[in-house]
């Protein structure tokens, strides 16, 4: 038996426990990890591994940034939660600077993803109703194929996944689904029943679906078209947002504004559980007191932590790291001569690799042979392989992983 380096429970045992006792949601790579450091994770046994998913993209400052942890630790010491039954002296000071941050009027803080994507589609059914006059219980909201925006029921509703919605019904209705990526069929359906429809929610690049890229200019045409018939245009940036994409968020690539940006993830580097609906104030005011919220959104703990994390990206240049260090990454990834690799996709470093499945080998066992050699990466679908670190990796260190990656692809041919 190896000898444990970090915490008390092997890597064996941790999983066992958690076969045993936890509800089989998910289908984990078989590593169990311990303690993390900046762009590096360790398992109990003192492996160390490069971490190529970031917690989906939450851990873009890197794991248990100092700068971050101690602002946790200082405001723990003061304060944690309060409810919104009472003002506190951390939440306004966050408001104004993460709307600053990323030029909008007002914050409505909650605390998941998902969470934040109700709240926008709640936020958008408001205005839909009270500015745009749609008749009550009419509005339509437009989402794309193949989303991913969380697992609540009414988000569900909305995907075109059966692995995310199959026996969850009865579903809300309300919703429509077009094609990404295809500006004509939003056109069409907003002429048909453009008058009924508050909002088109949108990723901008999609997670899931395998970092599916739209072509340049899909953004501002959907923001135009929406604009035309009196619809909002929502981004939901819970994934491309924070500098992932190498730009503060990935609609500023195309310069739009979306008129509501759905944030989560990366807004607390990862420490807690933190997200935010941005938007206007004459949208923002259709929701009147009492009208919606939770009682961790805007928790003191989560404004002291965020606003850190968000100076992070700031200071440390993340934004122009993840620009040129993606650049690196993906003409790397293309100088792999190897059969097996049939696409590489994606903007700063977000990035996909697409596989062909060879003599049987998956993405899957691409994965299991990577992180024997020191990178950890998580297939979607069986076919793509999405490779996103922490936006403080160094040069240095993103050569190093690319050669593991580099090695591992070409054993197998
Ligand atoms: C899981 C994917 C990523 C998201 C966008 C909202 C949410 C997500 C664009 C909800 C969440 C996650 C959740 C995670 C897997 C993951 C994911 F593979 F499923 F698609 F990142 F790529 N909008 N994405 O990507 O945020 O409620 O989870 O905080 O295990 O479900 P959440």
């Amino acid at each position: 038996m190896a000898e444990l380096v970090y915490g008390k429970i092997s890597s064996q045992e941790s999983i066992r426990l958690e076969e045993t006792y936890g509800a089989h949601n998910y289908h984990p790579l078989p590593v169990v990890i311990a303690k993390g450091k900046g762009p590096f994770v360790w398992d109990p046994e003192g492996n160390q591994y490069y971490d190529f998913l970031s917690a989906y993209s939450a851990v873009n400052q890197g794991h248990c940034h100092p700068v971050i942890i101690q602002a946790l630790i200082d405001q723990a010491r003061e304060l944690t939660l309060t409810s919104r039954a009472f003002f506190n002296n951390k939440l306004g000071e966050y408001e104004k600077f993460i709307t600053e941050f990323f030029g909008y009027e007002m914050v409505l803080p909650m605390n998941t993803g998902a969470e934040a994507v109700e709240t926008a589609m709640k936020l958008s059914r408001k205005w839909g109703y009270q500015k745009k006059g749609i008749p009550e219980n009419e509005a339509i909201l437009i989402f794309a194929e193949n989303n991913f925006h969380g697992r609540t029921i009414s988000i569900v509703s909305a995907s075109t996944d059966p692995t995310a919605y199959k026996e969850y019904g009865p579903f809300t209705p309300g919703i429509e689904i077009i094609p990404y990526n295809d500006t004509a069929a939003l056109e069409k359906i907003l002429a048909e029943k453009g008058d009924k429809v508050a909002a088109f929610i949108v990723e901008p690049i999609q997670g899931e679906a395998g970092v599916y890229v739209p072509d340049a200019g899909y953004l501002k045409k959907c923001l135009d078209i929406c604009h035309q018939h009196n619809v909002l245009f929502v981004a939901d940036e819970v994934q491309t947002g924070i500098a992932r994409t190498g730009r503060l968020l990935a609609s500023d690539w195309e310069d739009i504004h979306p008129d509501i940006v759905i944030l989560g993830k990366a807004i607390s580097g990862g420490v807690l559980p933190v997200s935010a609906v941005l938007s206007s104030r004459e949208i923002m005011m259709c929701i009147k007191p009492g009208e919606h919220g939770s009682t961790f959104g805007g928790f003191p703990l989560a404004c002291a932590v965020a606003k850190a994390a968000l100076e992070v990206i700031r200071d440390e240049h993340l934004t122009e790291k993840a620009e040129k260090l993606g650049k690196i990454f993906r003409a790397e990834m293309e100088k792999i001569d190897s059969p097996m690799i049939e696409l590489v996709r994606g903007k700063g470093l977000l990035n996909a690799v697409i596989i062909k499945p060879t003599n049987g080998v998956e993405a899957w066992d691409v994965c299991v042979k990577m992180k024997e050699n020191g990178v950890l990466a998580k297939p979607t679908h069986d076919h793509i392989i999405r490779f996103a670190p922490p936006l403080v990796i160094t040069e240095k260190e993103l050569m190093d992983a690319i050669k593991r990656i580099k090695d591992t692809i070409l054993s197998f041919s």
